[in-house]
């Protein structure tokens, strides 16, 4: 479906999250044409607020949600965390239910590394499984030439990209819960294109964050994104006394 012939009605809210320098404020600044997503081209992550960037799309809107992505250079994941779940709670409150959520990862990335993985698995309990079915979890930089143009160098790229959806501790369990997971093209039609699948099939998403923090006023350490990352410190901490062992 091309540009304006978009058949979305009303307001809709996508959140974008994932690792520092998945590719976040650069989909964001792709679909709205506009300069107001901060991307980074350092070594150091870029976004360090949550921020929200709109687009018209047929009768309707669409906002997106920039948000800072765990191992962030300039603040901790409970920083990120605590900005996640203020805006999330904040949001409930005021009576917004968000559509969907895109999760993004670098296809580039070799291995699914420790940091990777504890910043899926927080995002996982950020969301909670009743969200499952609104996530796409979308891999970036395919359009990179070592990616595009060399067969073999995409073959490995398909090869990790159908290992992450087969394995349940990766996406497995989101696509098993009816989540979806894809790969960017690029292009900004093919942005677009997917900003409008995720608004056609719009939930109305209560994450499990947003009951924890205000429904059930958990403290932010209660709640279940804020145990993965407590338990990560733990186990980080208990190697590194191994050291003075
Ligand atoms: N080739 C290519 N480069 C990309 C793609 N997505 C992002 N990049 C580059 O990766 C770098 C980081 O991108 P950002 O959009 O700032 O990443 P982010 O997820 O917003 O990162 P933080 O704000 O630090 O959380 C920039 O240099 C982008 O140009 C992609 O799909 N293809
Ligand atoms: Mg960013």
């Amino acid at each position: 479906m091309g540009c304006g012939q978009s058949t979305i009605q009303g307001e809709a809210v996508i959140a974008v999250m994932g690792m520092t320098g998945s590719g976040k404020s650069s989909f964001i600044q792709r679909v709205s044409k506009k300069q107001t997503a901060a991307v980074g081209h350092g070594l150091q992550s870029d976004t360090s607020a949550v921020s929200l960037h709109t687009v018209h799309r047929g009768n309707g809107r669409v906002h997106l949600v920039d948000t800072p992505g765990f191992d962030n250079s300039r603040l901790s994941d409970v920083e990120v965390l605590k900005l996640l779940a203020f805006w999330l709670s904040m949001a409930y409150s005021a009576g917004i239910r968000i559509g969907g959520i895109i999760y993004m990862q670098r296809i580039t990335d070799l291995r699914m590394s420790g940091t990777s993985l504890r910043s899926l698995e927080a995002f996982k309990q950020l969301c909670g499984p009743d969200a499952f079915p609104g996530i796409t979890f979308l891999t970036t930089g395919w359009d990179i030439p070592v990616i595009s143009r060399d067969g073999h160098a995409r073959a490995a790229a398909q090869q990790r990209q159908a290992e992450l959806e087969n394995t349940p501790r990766c996406v497995g369990d989101i696509l098993a819960g009816g989540g979806a997971a894809m790969a960017l093209l690029p292009g900004r039609e093919a942005a677009l294109a997917l900003v409008d699948a995720i608004i056609r099939r719009r939930h109305n998403l209560v994450l499990r964050i947003q009951v924890e923090m205000t429904v059930g006023s958990a403290a932010l350490g209660e709640t279940g994104a804020g145990r993965t990352l407590r338990e990560a410190h733990r186990r980080d901490m208990a190697r590194a006394a191994e050291l003075d062992a």
